[in-house]
């Protein structure tokens, strides 16, 4: 069995641990959580790091540079996932930065940093709907009111970190010091067609989108939906239609991205003109000004809409992370890494999908390494990845490793 076997391997087998038989879903905090958390510091360990879980719920593991206690060079990506989910979205960049670490204390190299590998506990935000969870706590840009979240049951997120046997008052053990650390690089799936369409196996990320996340609410009045004449109707359900179509077309307009990926109309029966709709707004861009400004003017025309209809608009933000540039050495550092793997002039682009790396810019450097998934699908049970991209991927994230290492000024 090869290194990249043994990777796709654990991915299957991180696959098998979730919530919902038949599909992929581990959210932050749950007893899929906390199993795989368990497998991913056995393997961790076969790799010869010392491991543990942070006061976060991340699991960490450190392999010392050439004398105990240096700064580390940290490598990771997410394993929680979203619903329904694909088998690659965060767990391969985990199991590659295990697999590296692996490489590299086999060989004996003694770097110039130590090595840490962290699976961060909630990237998607898929359980209590504010995302980077883990690597927010990480970079010690917490926010106390984060406490209150809950979840679908109406469990806070205290409640919930109490449940996993982790103590709030105890979380800023989980902050990291940017003198204690090196940079940050993760490599992930592409989650888009860009490599695939250039027939291209990696690509350099320049940088990772600035999205905001809104909870959006269109009242009306439910009324009998044969005896309510058009005229007499404000059926909220029609005119959130609009918005939603004029968020596709106001998105395109201004080269950003605009996802309605929510919508629920109540009070939901079949013969009832619906009184009040609630949607979701995932709106995100290279440029955050690019970003706002197609904002304001979805704003603008969700307010004409409810006008002319006869209904109210009401916006409550959600989530907040804005854009994020890579770090030009360690983005020298993946070009490095590609090259070795004998692509001369590697592809740089930026991420359409968020990571945590936006959270870990706050403390330290990042960079990102993307591989190629086939048609870009995502957020999908049908995410796949070719064999031989992953086998790439290894080598270039070592190289880059190296290079970083080669670089190095303390
Ligand atoms: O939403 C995103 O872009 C990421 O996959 N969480
Ligand atoms: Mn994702
Ligand atoms: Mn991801």
């Amino acid at each position: 069995m090869t290194e990249t076997d043994l990777v796709m391997d654990r991915c299957d087998e991180l696959a098998s641990i979730s919530s919902r038989p038949g599909l992929l879903e581990r959210v932050h905090l749950s007893p899929e959580h906390k199993a795989a958390n368990a497998l991913v510091a056995q393997w961790m360990t076969e790799a010869g790091l010392s491991t543990w879980q942070d006061a976060a719920g991340n699991q960490c593991g450190r392999l010392e540079g050439r004398e105990p206690g240096l700064p580390a060079l940290l490598l990771g990506s997410h394993i929680d996932t979203v619903r329904d989910a694909g088998r690659y979205d965060g767990m391969l960049g985990v199991l590659l930065a295990i697999a590296v670490a692996g490489r590299i204390h086999r060989s004996g190299i003694e770097l110039p940093f130590a090595l840490e590998v962290v699976a961060f506990s909630d990237e998607e935000g898929t359980r209590f709907g504010m995302a980077l969870l883990g690597s927010r706590a990480l970079a010690g840009t917490w926010n106390d009111d984060w406490w209150s979240l809950t979840d679908g049951d109406g469990i806070t997120l205290a409640e919930a970190f109490q449940d996993f046997g982790l103590d709030p008052a105890r979380l800023p053990g989980a902050f990291r010091r940017s003198e204690d650390l090196v940079g940050y690089l993760e490599t992930h799936i592409e989650q888009g067609p860009i490599l695939e369409d250039a027939d291209r196996r990696l690509a350099v990320v320049t940088s990772i989108a600035g999205a905001r996340r809104f909870a959006l609410t269109i009242t009306g009045k439910a009324g009998h939906a044969g005896g309510t004449p058009y005229d007499r109707r404000r059926d909220a359900l029609v005119g959130a239609s609009e918005v939603v179509v004029e968020i596709e077309r106001l998105s395109k307009l201004t080269g950003t991205i605009g996802t309605v990926g929510r919508l629920q109309a109540f009070p939901g029966g079949i013969n009832v003109i619906p009184g009040r709709v609630e949607f979701s707004l995932d709106l995100r861009a290279e440029f955050d000004g690019q970003r706002d400004e197609c904002l304001a003017l979805v704003w603008a025309a969700a307010e004409e809409i409810c006008a002319r209809r006869g209904l109210r608009f009401d916006r409550h933000e959600i989530y907040r992370a804005d854009a994020v540039p890579c770090d030009p050495g360690l983005m020298r550092a993946i070009g490095t890494g590609i090259r070795a793997t004998g692509d001369e002039s590697p592809m740089a682009f930026w991420s359409r999908a968020g990571h945590d790396g936006v959270a870990v810019a706050d403390v330290t450097r990042i960079a990102m390494l993307f591989l190629r998934c086939r048609g870009g699908v995502s957020h999908h049970p049908d995410e796949h990845v070719k064999k031989a991209d992953v086998a790439a991927a290894l080598d270039a994230f070592e190289a880059a490793v190296l290079a970083v290492a080669a670089e190095y000024r303390p």
